[in-house]
């Protein structure tokens, strides 16, 4: 299949190996870097060494680009974004790359040309998984679409030895195997030995008095080790302008003088190195926050300080005084885990800089935007005050200070109020004293979001309502978006082709609003037609590859019911689990029921220590043995869970869905971006009004998305009341005979016991309320099921689904971003 792809240039002029873009200036740089880079023979080289080959080919293209970029940003001091993230899931970059620079068919015609298999090499790229799941994902969604839209910026993490584990399934159960993604060399990087930065721990603090008798602090710290930047270039869709990730490794401190320190000490030299270089080691595999790690602690520390001074030494060589940082650059800080960034900037102002508070608050606050990615309240980054001190004693006086100058502003505003000024601390004083991470970010910041709508609104009136009291004016929302780049174009070549044909032209793809030409083509029977083959084939390739990897085989022609995403209770696998179980028994009860056929194709990870979040997917594995292998029912239901969900996996997942489920509790997803991905694909939807699903379905119209389960207000309503599920349980019968047949043993060889801590869990507790939403869940699946009956019809949702996406576009994310919170403008950089 050829992909739409902005016009591909083959200007002579530029035909130079590196930098052409023609068939045959890519052949002779695939064979030129196989053989000077690789070291290489055609006749000798691995599937490896053709990636490799194929990777520096496309790099050499994004160099070309982002020189300029450089250039332009740097002559015209660009005022610039700084995405401040503990986590970018990139996902494979060869393909996204060929499509940005509009290169697929090229280089698919020279691979046909020189005998090489283009999907194969495709197919060796290992992804970087530096992330756990949305948070992450979005992240790198911003960084496609904020060189897309030309805004300059870089975006600053950690280059993680170790990313997300590679999950696989044994007996059922979810087994971790860590990710070694750097094994075989990473071709997208660029390391920068020189750029490097100490990044301090520990240690005590001194007072003094400076030359001019002023009294200042000095930090006395007892560790020290060097950040060093890689980079990777990210270029835009059909754009010149190239931003930079740039991600820090760990390394043994080079000026502190650790042999000096470790005289005659051999063995502690080098255990200080691996020390030092534990840091960037591993991603906490957790969605949620390490307690107590003082190694996670460590690692936020390092990447903000890395990033801070990287951006303050920028600024020095290029503007000129740091009075005008906030001018220059804008810090968004992506959820808590960068939030120490306030209390540093402020230590590197006043104890390196040599400024006063008054200034350097002012700096710092005019700087920094805050993104809430979550509303759960565990999800709260909180750290120990003792854990604080003991690793960031000059920050913890920082936030001490911050504290107490903002409580007072608090008392001034409402008197006598001190159970408010109580809440609105920075420390939290019950119990172990804690300082708490949200509320250091809303100080320190000028601007705080939320990532949907609905959830927006929550951040104001449930756990920022304080803050939200104080300055309604920082309050914004922007809804997350997913790049079409990546997640049609890239995943779905196919469907991309169609909606060009359709469109008339490829615009959409940076103009997502454009799909919009897709709705008067909803009823045409031939559009319809080929709309579904294109669905149908990307079924069949991931039934190839679910065959290949799980040995379940699923056929084409049923519906694909897919729910994809992290485990997690209050997203409620186990809901969906229960109605797997429900056509199970109807099937098994009835055997010549009417029953739309479907395939139940669930996939994700779990934290490792999270155990009913296993145990969910143990229980889903459980009930696949059995239904696959019941003759009497596996022609009309197939449940498989593919392994090691990540956006290489993702990317075969989302073109092959008919049905996306969107199921959490009402009030619990902050946004959601799978919802989003799946749709694009031409799914349909089944959710709750959570999230961005209550947009979803404000664009596609509340016919075309299958709406079930209680509003955020029916939860408030139902909790307060006193929720009983074990009454729900014993009042509806079909519920009670699924939960009883899991208890039963059946999927589990008779054990009674082993899915007892989930079901003990739903008949007492319930916290996500499973139980209440069970009956409208299935009702609405009947419905579901009715539609599917009408294949005219659900192409026609399909279509009116996609056509309807555009407002999901990261892109119309990062503009709102740009004009609502950044002030930023667009740069453009010529594409030569
Ligand atoms: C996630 C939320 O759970 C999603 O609803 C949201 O779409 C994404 O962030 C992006 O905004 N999230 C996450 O992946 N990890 C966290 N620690 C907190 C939120």
């Amino acid at each position: 299949m050829s992909t739409p792809a902005p016009a591909e240039t083959s200007d002579p002029v530029r035909e130079h190996t590196r930098t052409g873009l023609s068939k045959a200036a890519l052949m002779q740089a695939y064979i030129d870097n196989l053989f000077y880079i690789q070291g290489r023979f055609r006749e000798v080289a691995t599937p490896h060494d053709r990636y490799m080959a194929a990777a520096f080919t496309a790099r050499d293209r994004l160099l070309d680009r982002w020189l300029k970029s450089a250039q332009v940003f740097k002559t015209t001091h660009a005022r610039t974004v700084c995405y401040l993230s503990a986590e970018f899931l990139l996902g494979p970059h060869l393909l996204n790359n060929l499509v940005n620079l509009g290169i697929t068919r090229a280089s698919r015609e020279a691979a046909t040309e020189m005998d090489l298999d283009f999907n194969a090499i495709l197919e060796e790229e290992e992804e970087p998984g530096l992330g756990n799941g949305g948070l992450g994902r979005l992240a790198a969604c911003f960084m496609d679409s904020l060189s897309t839209c030309q805004i300059p910026a870089i975006g600053y993490g950690i280059r993680y030895e170790f990313g997300i584990f590679d999950q696989a399934i044994e007996d059922g159960w979810q087994v971790e195997k860590s990710d070694t993604w750097l094994r075989n060399g990473n071709p997208w990087e660029i390391p920068r030995p020189k750029i490097r930065f100490p990044v301090l721990y520990g240690g005590y603090t001194q007072s003094y008095q400076d030359q001019d008798g002023r009294a200042r602090t000095r930090w006395v710290p007892d560790q020290e080790i060097d950040g060093m930047a890689y980079d990777t270039p990210v270029l835009g869709y059909g754009v010149g302008n190239v931003n930079l990730l740039r991600l820090w490794k760990a390394e043994a401190s080079q000026s502190f003088d650790f042999q000096a320190f470790n005289v005659g000490d051999y063995y502690g030299a080098v255990h200080a190195k691996i020390e030092a270089e534990t840091i960037s080691k591993v991603l906490y595999p957790n969605d949620e926050p390490e307690a107590g790690k003082a190694l996670r602690l460590k690692q936020q520390f390092f990447f903000v300080s890395c990033s801070l001074q990287d951006m303050i030494r920028l600024h020095l060589n290029t503007v000129g005084p740091l009075e005008t940082f906030a001018d220059k650059f804008v810090v968004q800080l992506n959820d808590t885990h960068p939030s120490l960034a306030v209390a540093e900037l402020m230590r590197l102002l006043m104890d390196e800089q040599g400024m006063e508070w008054e200034p350097a608050w002012d700096i710092t606050r005019r700087t920094f935007c805050y993104t809430n990615h979550t509303l759960l309240p565990e999800a709260l980054e909180t750290w120990s005050v003792n854990l604080f001190e003991r690793l960031l004693p000059r920050h913890l006086e920082i936030v001490y200070e911050i504290n107490r100058r903002f409580l007072d502003e608090v008392r001034m505003r409402f008197l006598g109020d001190e159970s408010r000024v109580a809440r609105m601390s920075l420390i939290a004083e019950e119990g172990v004293r804690r300082v708490r991470m949200a509320h250091l970010a809303v100080v320190g910041s000028r601007a705080v979001n939320g990532v949907a709508a609905l959830h927006s609104e929550l951040v104001k009136t449930t756990i920022l309502k304080d803050f939200h009291d104080l300055w309604p004016e920082k309050f914004h929302n922007v809804t997350n978006g997913v790049t079409p780049r990546r997640f049609m174009v890239v995943s779905n070549p196919r469907l991309a082709h169609l909606i060009t044909e359709v469109c008339g032209d490829d615009r959409w793809i940076r103009d997502l609003g454009r799909l919009r030409e897709l709705e008067s083509h909803a009823d045409d029977p031939e559009v319809q037609a080929r709309w579904r083959q294109v669905k149908t084939a990307a079924k069949q390739d991931l039934a190839v590859w679910l065959r290949q990897n799980t040995g379940v085989e699923l056929n084409p022609a049923v519906m694909f019911d897919v729910l994809a995403k992290r485990f997690h209770e209050y997203k409620r696998q186990h809901l969906s689990i229960l109605h797997v179980i429900r056509c199970y028994q109807r099937l098994k009860q009835n055997p010549g029921q009417e029953m739309v056929p479907r395939a139940f194709v669930f996939g994700g990870k779990a934290a490792p220590g999270y155990y009913l979040a296993k145990l969910i997917i143990k229980l889903i594995n459980s009930v696949a043995e059995v239904i696959n292998h019941d003759p009497q029912v596996n022609g009309s239901i197939r449940v498989v869970f593919m392994p090691d969900f990540n956006v290489k996996n993702g990317q075969r997942l989302y073109p092959a869905a008919d049905l996306s489920e969107q199921i959490s509790l009402a009030g619990k997803e902050a946004s959601g971006t799978g919802n989003m991905k799946f749709s694009m694909n031409g799914a349909l939807t089944i959710g709750t009004l959570d999230g961005a699903n209550v947009e979803i379905r404000e664009e596609v119209g509340a016919e075309n998305f299958f709406l079930f389960g209680m509003t955020v207000d029916e939860v408030r309503q139902k909790q307060s009341a006193g929720y009983r599920p074990w009454d729900i349980y014993n009042g509806d019968p079909e519920l009670k005979a699924d939960i009883d047949l899991i208890s039963s043993g059946l999927f589990s060889y008779g054990d009674t016991n082993l899915f007892r801590p989930l079901t003990d869990h739903l008949l007492h507790q319930d916290p996500f309320m499973v139980l209440a939403d069970y009956r409208a869940y299935l009702d609405c699946q009947e419905r579901v099921g009715a539609v599917w009956r009408d294949p005219a019809q659900w192409d026609r949702m399909s279509i009116l689904n996609v056509a309807r996406m555009g407002k999901f576009s990261s892109d119309r994310a990062i503009r709102e971003y740009a004009e609502r919170i950044w002030q930023i403008e667009p740069l453009p950089v010529a594409l030569n």
